[in-house]
């Protein structure tokens, strides 16, 4: 491994103890959008963050590794302002945590399920990360208590966000945050890769879920509430025309589209102070 940390408990002659379930002083947090953040000074205020975005606690072992997962093009000041909430957040989770930022290089339509199997299989190579979190970049959590883990169902997280009302749109959505073991992200062969544009990959990802016979666990929504930094839909992320037919075919192609058909190349993997950038060319749907 290429963290500095990583002999910590074999130095010493003890052992870490294991992490409390519910890490102590964790409530509300008021989170009113700050847009004129800079990345120095959340990396003055985040002292422990090491390169590549990677945390873990000091004084206890943590029982999942976690990597968060974030799919990327084009929103800077969305992503200065996820890394502004979400590193203190983690820390306080005493998470052990690794955060990537998985970029669309080429301008042709975007397809944020692809960049999430990406994310996951670019994270596995660099650590034995038992737990993923796929996150959108403009969603941060309002209460501490909203613990970014993995259970024994695959959960969505973002079941009370502010843009809806703090209310389910509908019932079998899964978009916005979903957290998955990695036997549980193996078992539905990860995200479809046939995706491009907006929407339908996330409801397609759930009935891959139930079609494995697994189901969705969602938090207690007063501590999940959540709020979306406000945004228009992105050039290049037209609605997706063929979601629907895309979605009912979902138990057909689970096994042949997904991790184990997953194709790209990596342009490069770039170590920042507060995140580890995964830029990659995915294709364009052809
Ligand atoms: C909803 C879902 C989202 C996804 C999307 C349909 C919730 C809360 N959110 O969000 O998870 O299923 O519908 O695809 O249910 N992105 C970029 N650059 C782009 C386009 C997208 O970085 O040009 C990334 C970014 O992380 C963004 C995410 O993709 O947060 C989802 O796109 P969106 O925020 O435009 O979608 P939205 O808000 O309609
Ligand atoms: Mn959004």
């Amino acid at each position: 491994s290429k963290y500095e940390n990583e002999k910590v408990s074999t130095d010493q002659n003890y052992k870490l103890a294991e992490c409390p379930e519910m890490p102590p002083d964790l409530g509300p947090l008021d989170i009113r959008f700050v847009y004129n953040t800079s990345i120095l000074k959340i990396i003055s205020q985040n002292p422990n963050i090491q390169h590549g975005g990677r945390s873990r606690p000091q004084h206890c072992m943590a029982q999942q590794k976690i990597a968060i997962i974030i799919p990327f093009r084009n929103r800077k000041s969305h992503l200065r302002t996820w890394l502004y909430y979400m590193h203190p957040f983690l820390q306080r989770q005493q998470a052990d945590y690794g955060v990537y930022v998985v970029e669309q290089i080429e301008d042709t339509l975007f397809n944020r399920a692809k960049l999430m199997n990406v994310g996951y299989a670019i994270a596995s190579k660099d650590y034995d990360y038992n737990c993923f979190i796929f996150s959108d970049v403009d969603i941060i959590p309002m209460d501490g208590r909203n613990l970014y883990r993995c259970s024994k169902n695959p959960r969505h997280m973002a079941n009370s966000v502010d843009k809806f009302n703090f209310k389910l749109p509908y019932s079998d959505i899964f978009g916005g945050v979903v957290a998955f073991t990695k036997e549980q992200f193996i078992k539905v062969n990860g995200f479809s890769n046939v995706f491009w544009g907006w929407g339908g990959e996330d409801d397609e990802l759930f009935q891959r879920v139930v079609a494995v016979g697994l189901k969705v666990d969602r938090p207690d929504q007063t501590i999940a509430r959540s709020r979306m930094i406000s945004h228009q839909r992105d050039p290049g992320n037209e609605r997706n025309g063929k979601s629907f037919s895309l979605i009912n075919k979902a138990y057909e192609r689970l096994h042949k589209d997904g991790l184990s058909s997953l194709k790209y190349t990596v342009i490069g993997i770039t170590n920042h102070k507060l995140y580890t950038k995964v830029t990659v060319d995915i294709g364009n749907g052809e």
